[in-house]
């Protein structure tokens, strides 16, 4: 098959690349669902139908495998400051926006500092698979400070991938570099390919020695982002685009941009939501631009899922970020406390580790496995969204009143996909719960029909009864998949009995009173 397929007016004017791209993307069948069989690296036990080498190079990788999420970390190292354009959800005085949430600026370190800082998380946390470059600036803006950083740490570490973010305008100028330094991994954030669009994200960008505005400047940043992304492709470099939905800007025309982007051997695509509160300072957040819902994310995310798979679980991470996708441990290494460790490098304890985590997961596809085949022949169309708190390995782990985020599962009878989390404040105040913060997590997971815990006190859970979603502990420390479907299995059954009443998601006032009369 030929990947390069459809092109978009505005991407034609804008790249002639003259060759076919054959990449990872070619791949078929990207779901997110557990099903046996079902492929790619949305796949949640394996391999499915993605090449041997594409699977080997995805499986550890926690931004390009969903599934890999829970079990492996990455990190970032702020080497880059500079920026060589302006978008309008970013104000310097924080982290690139394109890869991270505002709000946080990160320490900046020399090539150095940085690989100290790799190897002394790299010897603390044997997860930490990736060692990504994400600014706090563009990391190609910076090439000096990026490459060398990451020559560095290929030598030093070199079991850890590289993975670069970048805003694509010097994309095509280093490809070459990129290739000759192992860089596996390159995310471009494409956030129009229209320039009338772009105009209104960009207000300027440096290119060519000079300043370039408006129009003239999105037409500059468009060709050359599809342009490099094209090279990758060529070369074997696995893609990632990450958009930023904007709405009423971009928030249609995204499902273009997917289009042109998987044209082009994009291997995923991250659409990741605004943030634009203006206590930030940005020019979309002072002029009030919203961003998206919850629900307005996962529709888009919804109507580009196709060939190409969608990223579920961006975390919006910052440029120093450290640990498991959701978890920040960066405060754990700053520079002074890094350059104070003595730092234990062992490749054998690194890979013991992985091998151990790789039993786990093993263990954990088998179970999964074994639970959805008890689905096999089911034809309910019913579909649900349960929450989950974890705090990785796949497990249900996380007190409610402990959890930062919920992670969301769709149920159906074609086992479950993972559609994303719901950031939310700690409920559990050191020995008291916070009732304006249970409310908020309440409405935060109100189109959920239950929530899965290792544990949960009275009030909370009769406070979730009341709400109509029904708190479930007794798949503690157990594997979520498998006790989601276990649990489905069940709801069906009762729904088949009329023991309840099944009501869609977000109405919750039926399967109230259900289980009112249940508690
Ligand atoms: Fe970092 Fe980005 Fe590499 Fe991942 S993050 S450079 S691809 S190692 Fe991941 Fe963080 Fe989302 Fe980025 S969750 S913001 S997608
Ligand atoms: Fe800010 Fe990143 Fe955009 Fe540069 S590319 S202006 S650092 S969001």
């Amino acid at each position: 098959m030929n990947a390069v397929v459809g092109r978009g007016k505005y991407a034609e004017a804008a790249v002639d690349a003259g060759k076919m791209v054959q990449t990872a993307a070619e791949h078929k069948g990207c779901r997110t669902s557990s099903n046996i069989g079902q492929a790619s690296c949305g796949s949640r036990v394996g391999q499915g139908d993605l090449p041997t080498e594409i699977w080997e190079r995805v499986k550890n990788h926690p931004c390009y495998s969903e599934e890999a999420h829970h079990h492996y970390a990455r990190m970032h190292v702020a080497v880059a400051p500079a920026c060589n354009i302006q978008c309008n959800y970013c104000n310097r005085k924080y982290d690139c926006a394109n890869e991270s949430r505002p709000g946080v600026a990160s320490e900046k370190l020399t090539p150095e500092q940085a690989v100290k800082k790799v190897l002394a998380v790299a010897a603390t946390l044997p997860q930490m698979t990736v060692l990504g470059i994400a600014g706090p600036g563009d990391p190609l803006a910076n090439p000096e400070k990026t490459f060398k950083t990451f020559e560095l740490v290929a030598k030093a570490a070199p079991d850890i991938k590289l993975c670069l973010s970048t805003n694509g305008l010097s994309l095509p100028d280093y490809i070459d570099l990129i290739a000759k330094s192992k860089i596996d991994h390159v995310t471009i954030t494409i956030n129009t390919i229209d320039p009338e669009i772009g105009a209104k994200i960009y207000p300027w960008i440096f290119f060519d020695h000079r300043r370039h505005t408006g129009i003239d400047a999105a037409r500059i940043l468009t060709n050359r982002q599809l342009q490099g992304l094209e090279m990758l492709s060529e070369r074997g470099i696995l893609c990632k685009v990450n958009s930023v939905m904007i709405p009423h800007i971009n928030d249609h025309h995204l499902v273009e941009v997917n289009k042109a982007v998987k044209s082009r051997g994009a291997f995923l695509h991250n659409i990741m939501p605004l943030i634009s509160a203006p206590e930030y300072g940005t020019v979309f957040g002072l002029n009030g631009q919203r961003g998206p819902t919850a629900q307005e994310l996962s529709a888009l995310q919804d109507a580009c899922e196709g060939e190409i798979n969608m990223m579920r679980h961006c975390r919006q991470c910052r440029a120093d970020a450290v640990g498991l996708l959701g978890e920040d441990r960066s405060a754990e290494f700053t520079t002074d406390k890094v350059m104070k460790m003595d730092v234990e490098y062992d490749l054998d304890v690194r890979q013991a580790y992985r091998d151990r985590v790789e039993d786990e997961r093993a263990a954990k596809g088998k179970a999964n496995n074994e639970e959805l085949a008890k689905l096999a022949g089911e034809t309910s169309e019913i579909s649900l969204l349960v929450a989950v708190a974890t705090k990785g390995s796949g497990l249900i782990n996380e007190h409610f009143g402990h959890a930062k985020e919920f992670q969301i599962y769709e149920l159906s009878a074609f086992g479950t996909k993972f559609v994303g989390h719901r950031r939310v404040d700690v409920y559990c105040q050191g020995g008291y719960g916070e009732q304006d913060r249970l409310s908020t997590i309440i409405r935060g997971i109100n189109d959920c029909h239950a929530v899965f815990v290792a544990k949960i006190g009275g009030g909370p859970k009769g406070n979730l009864i009341k709400a109509g979603i029904e708190p479930v502990d007794q798949y503690a420390h157990e594997f979520i998949e498998k006790s989601a479907i276990a649990w489905f299995r069940s709801y069906l059954d009762q729904v088949k009995s009329g023991e309840i009443q099944h009501v869609k998601r977000g109405d919750a006032s039926i399967r109230q009173g259900a289980l009112n009369s249940a508690a």
